[in-house]
């Protein structure tokens, strides 16, 4: 027999880049499955978070932030990742922060034009609203400027009013059977979840130092009884950007690579030997088939 009560939607999140979106679906998940650092334009692909319930499964996709300045090649994939998955799902989360409106939040707005599907706006950050006044005119006038279903503030990092929100995209998915088994939490294989935590890692010990365009590849992922073995490639423009990540004496590599590695332990739960390089690639962020051969193709 079908069972007509069960929902089941995919819901896309997104805005700006730094606004917590990955933050946020890493909290609905409960585990951490988006890599997130404070520079903007951490995520890079798009990836499905999964999370089932007995009588519904959410289908959430995490973009990359839509944002100006785009000349290079990975600039154009990473809009166009987030642009055209906001035609494809049942239900759109727009985040912003709390009292910041910014012209890449207008960019993202613009997009929402031709939306068909219903927009929850998503107020983040409300932990960093010292005056609590502020918070009624902000949200009257982000009403103004669409017609969204909702408006919820948050706090993703806090986890405040996230099961509000939550409910509020129940309402909102349709009535489908699951997409996915519910032991499924993504899209991903576990060799793209390393490389992302790798590049976290990169992202978090370099912060402005580190050029975005840096990517890790990952060579060798050999599972045995008691260890897994992992070999991974990063991939700069550089040799200064080379230096810059080994570090004095290959003290920086080393702790990435330690950070990396534990996190790595955390997700497949069994002991990892993690060997990291780092080899100059000139110019890759700009040329279409480098990209084409790293993935960013795919969405
Ligand atoms: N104070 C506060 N900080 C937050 C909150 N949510 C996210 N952050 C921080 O904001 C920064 C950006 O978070 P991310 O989740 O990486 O943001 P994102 O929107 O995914 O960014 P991109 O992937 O670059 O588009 C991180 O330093 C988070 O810890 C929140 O509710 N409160
Ligand atoms: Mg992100």
């Amino acid at each position: 027999m079908i069972d007509t009560t069960f929902k089941c939607g995919y819901i896309a999140i997104i805005g700006r880049p730094n606004v917590g979106k990955s933050t946020l679906l890493n909290h609905i998940l409960g585990l951490k499955l988006s890599i997130t650092s404070r520079k903007p334009q951490t995520t890079r692909h798009q990836i499905l978070g999964v999370k089932t319930n007995d009588d519904s499964q959410f289908i959430y996709v995490d973009t990359p932030g839509i944002h100006s300045g785009g000349k290079k090649a990975i600039n154009r994939y990473m809009n166009k990742a987030a642009s055209s998955v906001i035609h494809d799902v049942d239900v759109v989360l727009f985040l912003v922060q709390a009292l910041k409106w910014t012209d890449e939040d207008q960019m993202v707005l613009d997009k929402l034009e031709h939306v068909k599907s219903p927009v929850i706006m998503v107020v983040n950050k409300t932990d960093t609203v010292e005056n609590k006044d502020l918070m009624l005119p902000c949200l009257q006038s982000l009403s103004d400027k669409y017609s969204f279903v909702n408006i919820i503030p948050v706090s993703a990092k806090k986890g405040r009013n996230i099961q509000a929100l939550e409910d509020a995209v129940l309402e909102l998915l349709p009535a489908n059977p699951p997409l996915f088994q519910d032991d499924e939490f993504t899209d991903r294989s576990l060799r793209f979840l390393v490389s992302e935590i790798i590049r976290e890692k990169l992202v978090r010990e370099l912060g402005n130092e580190l050029p975005y365009q840096t990517t890790v590849e990952i060579e060798k992922y050999e599972e045995k009884e008691k260890i897994t073995v992992i070999h991974a490639m990063i991939l700069v423009e550089t040799k200064g950007q080379k230096n810059i990540i080994i570090g004095n004496k290959g003290m920086r590599l080393k702790s990435i690579g330690t950070k990396a590695r534990k996190d790595v332990e955390k997700l497949i739960d069994q002991k990892v030997f993690l060997q990291l390089w780092v080899k100059v690639k000139a110019g890759w962020s700009d040329s279409e088939a480098s990209l084409r051969s790293l993935g960013y193709d795919e969405g």
